[in-house]
Formats: structure tokens, C-alpha cells, sequence
């Protein structure tokens, strides 16, 4: 299968995904402003939506949306520890995955436009600061966002930090996002995705 990504953006969750789950896959690099592909091709006729993570796969089928491609690849084992198959452990993934994704990556959105005024960027900021705040408070009960077990919403979370940092947002007021931060980055399949994405 092939994974349609940008370096750093959030399809290094899936990245991950498909290194510790040991799948083989290609990764294509797609420049997110030309929307081109690093092999020439143009990124709106595989994804019409524009955006990366898209997985492709053996078959030509495509899957979009992180939380779907997620879903998909952890249904290919089972009992995939990072992701849960039934009930409650697994509706927790879903929801995290789901309130990161609208409420935390998707404010990131003024940070990342270099046209947004001040005004549009420190609203942004404030409202990723108040959820960091729920998050650091959710992380002073228990080690993971859903639970004392790490899950594919932590690698999320994680690659969402990593975009704080680079956008030098502050989180010492954070002390337990910071130590999630960092367990996080010395998982190895992070180290493994981090190290071919370039980023180490
Ligand atoms: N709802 C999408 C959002 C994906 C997304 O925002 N991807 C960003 C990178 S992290 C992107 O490709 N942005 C470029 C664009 O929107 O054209 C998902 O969950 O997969």
C-alpha cells in the first residue's frame, strides 16, 4: 500500500501505524502548496480534498480521513494494541481522535496562514491553549489520554505537539504534555517514522 504524506503533517500518525503494525508500504511525498506528488502527479486526482494522509491501497481503493485510515489498518490485526477492537476502550480511541482532530489540529489552521491577522492567531493560540490545559489536567490522572495505555490518539496528540513546539507555543505551563510529549517520541515506530520522515 502507499501512504500520501507531507513530512511532520499529521499522516505521520499513520506512518507510525504502519511501522509498528510491521505492513509493507511506500510513502509518496506530496508538496501540500503545488499539490504535486514527488513523482509528478497531481495530488487533487488521488485526493480531490486536497489534504494528506491518503492511503492507497494494493487494490487502487483509497481511504481519506486519518480516523478512517487508522480504523481500517487496525482492523488488518487483531487485537492491535494501539487501537482497540470493541467497546468502550475503542469508542475512547474514537473520541480522542475525534477531539483532536476538530478541536485541537483544525485551530491550527490560523497559526499555519501566514495571511491571518494577529487577532485570528492569538484566538488560535488561546483556544489550543485551553484544550493543552484539559489535556495536561486528563494526563495528571493517568499516563495516556484514554487511559494508562498508549493508543494511536497519543501518536496524534504527539504529532500535534511537535507543530507546537516548532511554532514555539509555550508548554512549560504543561508539565504532563511534556513528559507524554517526550515517552511518546522514544516509542521506536515514532523514532523509525520520525527518522524517514527527515525529521531527525
Ligand atoms: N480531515 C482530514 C484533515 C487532514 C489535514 O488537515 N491534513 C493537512 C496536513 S496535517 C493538509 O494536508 N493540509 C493541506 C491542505 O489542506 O491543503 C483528516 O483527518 O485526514
Amino acid at each position: 500500500m502507499k501512504l500520501y504524506y507531507s513530512p511532520g503533517a499529521c499522516p505521520l500518525t499513520i506512518h507510525v501505524l504502519l511501522n509498528d503494525m510491521g505492513i509493507d508500504y511506500q510513502l509518496v511525498r506530496v508538496d501540500l502548496k503545488s499539490h504535486q506528488t514527488e513523482d509528478g502527479r497531481d495530488y487533487y486526482k488521488i485526493n480531490p480534498k486536497g489534504y494528506v494522509p491518503t492511503l492507497e491501497l494494493d487494490s487502487g481503493e483509497r481511504i481519506t480521513e486519518l480516523p478512517a485510515v487508522a480504523q481500517y489498518l487496525s482492523e488488518s490485526q487483531q487485537n492491535y494494541h494501539l487501537f482497540p477492537e470493541k467497546g468502550l476502550p475503542k469508542i475512547r480511541v474514537v473520541e480522542w481522535l475525534a477531539f483532536i482532530g476538530s478541536e485541537i489540529h483544525k485551530s491550527f489552521g490560523p497559526l499555519f496562514n501566514s495571511a491571518s491577522s494577529d487577532e485570528a492567531k492569538k484566538a488560535a493560540q488561546d483556544k489550543i491553549n485551553n484544550r493543552f490545559a484539559y489535556i495536561d489536567q486528563v494526563l495528571e490522572q493517568q499516563a495516556y489520554v484514554t487511559s494508562d495505555v498508549m493508543s494511536i490518539a497519543d501518536i496524534y496528540l504527539f504529532v500535534i505537539l511537535t507543530w507546537a513546539s516548532n511554532m514555539k507555543l509555550d508548554l512549560s505551563q504543561f508539565p504532563n504534555l511534556q513528559v507524554h510529549k517526550q515517552k511518546v517520541s522514544e516509542y521506536s515506530a515514532v523514532q523509525k517514522s520520525l527518522k524517514e520522515e527527515g525529521l531527525m
